[in-house]
């Protein structure tokens, strides 16, 4: 029997998509930020011009899910990394918006196998939101870690699992 865990090296092989709202790009803009930070931090080129990561900006957060399933589908990617603020005050169509993509999100997940980063901050104001994107800490930074560890993994799972 076996233990498998992600880690957080020979990153330098990994693609990354990355599907940003432009709904509340004050906030996305900041969480696309902590991304990249972490990124670079552990070996990942975060250039656009590069050959690592790619960024797709798409209307709002409802939006996000279905790129993100379109993007895992290609098997170009090691894991994709949704971005998008929905904020209660905004909207009265909180629910539906953060319901959706929220389940939109685990089904090209688990339709694709490719794991799919759920980085939707869902908020009661504008500030909450702001201080997870950066005043306070940047949220975008854990999901570019979770999203290292999942294509770690899932470069260990696979060998081992086929067949
Ligand atoms: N999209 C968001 O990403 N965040 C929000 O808070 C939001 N509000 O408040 O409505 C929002 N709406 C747009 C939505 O995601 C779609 O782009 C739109 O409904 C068109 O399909």
């Amino acid at each position: 029997m076996a233990v498998f865990e992600g880690n957080f090296q020979q990153t330098e092989s990994f693609r990354f998509g990355l599907v940003i709202a432009r709904f509340n790009d004050l906030v996305t803009l900041k969480l696309v930020e902590g991304c990249k930070d972490c990124l670079k931090r552990h070996g990942v080129n975060p250039d656009p011009e590069g050959e690592q990561v790619d960024y797709v900006w798409v209307p709002g957060s409802f939006e996000v899910a279905t790129v993100a399933r379109q993007l895992a589908m290609s098997g170009r990617y090691d894991a994709i990394i949704c971005l998008g603020a929905v904020i209660k005050g905004q909207t009265p169509h909180f629910d539906y918006v953060s319901a959706e993509v929220s389940k939109g999100i685990a089904a090209a997940s688990f339709q694709t196998g490719v794991p799919v980063i759920f980085g939707i901050l869902t908020t009661d104001t504008m500030q909450q939101a702001l201080e997870r994107a950066g005043i306070k800490s940047n949220h975008g930074w854990e999901y570019a870690m979770n999203a290292i560890e999942m294509a770690s993994l899932m470069r260990q799972l696979r060998p081992n699992l086929a067949g």
